[in-house]
């Protein structure tokens, strides 16, 4: 179903080639893991719904793969938290932003009209929004690019990746990596939004609490320990 979502979004213009090879490389990955949540992404997600609770201007950035794929769950993350939600292509093109826009009619996305710029990208790919990414305190962000995600650590944004890389530029350099399928990310963080909300006490304590590369290196030792038990011989 995932695959089909995606090509089905590659016809439609949103999803770029690119973005099915990413798929694939992803794809891997979740075979690696077992298609399944891993218990230190269950906790990434948590402190992730913890710091977008705690955020003064939280915004979900989305590409050509997460709108074909998640579109719903971000929307409905949009409205628990609630957070911005801005159109950031890596490949940026107007024909694609208008036909993500189309996608998110109602809902009020930003991205339609760049303002500003992210220091230390190359013109298109630092285009933003200045109500929306340029100003936030925190940004989650889903299927990204490296270079993107260290020049948002830059400008001092706290960076929630989604990726199922554990390895990535993206995955070492975000403050909170969960190793994930955004499929089910996000769904997860919508949970533990509502289970977190009133509760500033058990944000507070999820964010203290929380070691990234700790957290990466569980993840490791999970893929590892499920490959040995594995071999059969
Ligand atoms: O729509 P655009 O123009 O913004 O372009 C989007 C892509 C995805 C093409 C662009 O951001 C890109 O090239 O990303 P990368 O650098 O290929 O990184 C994508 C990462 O996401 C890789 O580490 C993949 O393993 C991972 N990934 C792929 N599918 C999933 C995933 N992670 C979580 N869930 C997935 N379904």
């Amino acid at each position: 179903m995932i695959r089909e979502k995606l090509v089905q979004g590659f016809r439609d213009g949103v999803v770029v080639p690119e973005g099915l090879i990413a798929h694939g490389r992803g794809e891997a990955f979740d075979y690696l893991v077992g298609e399944k949540t891993m218990p230190a992404s269950e906790k990434a997600e948590k402190t992730a719904a913890a710091y977008l609770l705690k955020a003064k201007k939280p915004v979900i950035s989305v590409n050509g793969n997460t709108a074909a794929l998640v579109r719903d769950d971000i929307i409905n993350l949009s409205k628990i938290v609630p957070a911005k939600i801005e159109i950031n292509l890596f490949y940026r093109t107007d024909e694609r932003i208008k036909k993500i826009v189309e996608m998110f009619k109602g809902v009020g996305v930003l991205g339609g009209r760049p303002d500003a710029r992210i220091p230390g990208l190359e013109h298109h790919r630092g285009l933003c929004c200045k109500e929306g990414i340029f100003s936030a305190d925190v940004v989650l962000v889903m299927l990204e690019d490296g270079d993107r995600v260290k020049a948002l650590s830059d400008m001092n944004k706290t960076v929630i990746a989604v990726d199922l890389n554990p390895l990535s530029r993206t995955a070492l350099t975000a403050n909170v990596t969960v190793v994930d399928n955004v499929t089910r990310a996000l769904k997860n963080i919508i949970k533990f939004c509502e289970k977190l909300k009133n509760n500033k006490a058990e944000i507070e304590e999820t964010i203290k609490k929380f070691d990234n590369k700790g957290n990466i290196d569980e993840a490791l030792k999970y893929i590892s320990k499920r490959l040995e038990d594995l071999v059969v011989v």
